[in-house]
């Protein structure tokens, strides 16, 4: 596996190239051009000169996240061709630029949920969470402004305000839209993108929903493992693979994790490895990586990425708020560092322990 964590570009990232290179064992970024709406061409110049970038500061490209979809052909609307043509015309560039790994994600309007940005935790320091009592008593609209005041003048993944000041359009989109369209739209997607995708040798990885249930009435096609092999199953091209993600998988504590990642051996090309705290059905909060910390056995899911033979780019995901850091809610540098160093360890004992 490569460590790697998440870089969104010198304008928008409170982290530099620089402090991600001094992470111990962190070979690569995780990146994106990260202006560009859904549904538009990348230059190829500016894939390059982010590369650049990156490369100067001693890292490498290890993958996008994302190459976001358009609307457009989640819904299966009458322009979709039109939006999976750039979209291929997309992945041709970053092929041709030796960019081999392309995140994303099928959620209807919202890439992700949480209620709080800033929870404080018993130790004082401040992590995303998730209540779906407080999700039950507010609408779409409400939830997306109290996500934009916490926001601390950062624009989040997946929260762009050009896409979202349209929510009500938004929602109508997908007013006929249950989770067989979606699915079928998505199956559409990869059949026409695979091609592409050998040509320019690049490794396609579905993000799961986060949280891995309903949300607002919207489906969700990506939440568990039958829903996993059965999207497998659209393609028996390899390059058609996931984004195993704990933290958005470990939502539903249901979701034997390990199991999961058995499953889907040799479909597994990017993890995203954090813990996560159940605090009652449908309640959660994002804890440090460490076991103890958190509901999920990060242990076991290491071991079961090294027993798979995964050898993809690794993120810690997010982090918690620590140490007086000012970052973008849950992608400050210091607790992603640990989650990262931690991470590592893990790997190595599993490594090492193997050959005693
Ligand atoms: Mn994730």
């Amino acid at each position: 596996m490569q460590m790697t964590m998440r870089w969104f570009g010198a304008k928008y990232d409170s982290v530099t190239l620089e402090q991600i290179r001094q992470v111990p064992g962190v070979t690569g970024v995780i990146t994106t051009l990260y202006n560009m709406l859904p549904g538009v061409v990348w230059e190829a110049e500016a894939i390059l000169s982010l590369k650049k970038e990156v490369e100067a500061a001693g890292l490498s490209v290890a993958g996008i996240e994302s190459v976001n979809i358009h609307d457009a052909i989640k819904t299966g609307g009458p322009d979709r061709d039109k939006y999976i043509e750039n979209y291929r015309t997309t992945l041709e560039r970053l092929g041709k630029a030796d960019i081999h790994l392309v995140c994303y994600n099928f959620m209807p309007v919202f890439d992700w949920t949480r209620t709080d940005l800033a929870k404080k935790r018993d130790d004082g320091s401040t992590t995303m969470a998730y209540d779906q009592k407080i999700i039950d008593t507010i609408d779409p609209e409400a939830m997306t402004n109290s996500i934009g005041a916490q926001s601390k003048g950062y624009t989040l993944a997946g929260w762009e305000p050009e896409r979202l000041a349209k929510l009500k359009e938004l929602f109508d989109m997908y007013k006929n839209i249950d989770g067989e369209k979606l699915f079928a739209n998505l199956h559409y997607f990869i059949k026409a993108i695979m091609p592409v995708c050998d040509t320019y040798n690049i490794n396609m990885a579905i993000h799961p929903d986060d949280p891995a249930w309903p949300v607002f009435g919207l489906p969700r096609i990506v939440t568990d493992k039958e829903k996993l092999l059965r999207l497998i199953g659209l393609s028996d091209n390899e390059r058609h693979g996931v984004t195993l993600c704990t933290g958005s998988l470990g939502t539903n504590p249901q979701n034997d994790i390990p199991g999961i990642i058995r499953a889907l051996k040799g479909r597994i090309h990017f993890a995203h490895v954090r813990n996560l705290r159940h605090n009652g059905p449908g309640d959660f909060e994002e804890s440090a990586h460490l076991s103890g910390d958190g509901s999920l056995n990060i242990y076991a899911i290491m071991k079961a990425l090294y027993d798979i033979g995964f050898d993809g780019p690794i993120r810690p995901d997010h982090g918690r708020a620590i140490w007086g850091e000012k970052a973008m809610p849950g992608y400050g540098l210091y607790d992603r560092a640990l989650g990262a160093a931690y991470l590592n360890g893990l790997w190595e004992a599993i490594i090492q322990g193997g050959q005693e």
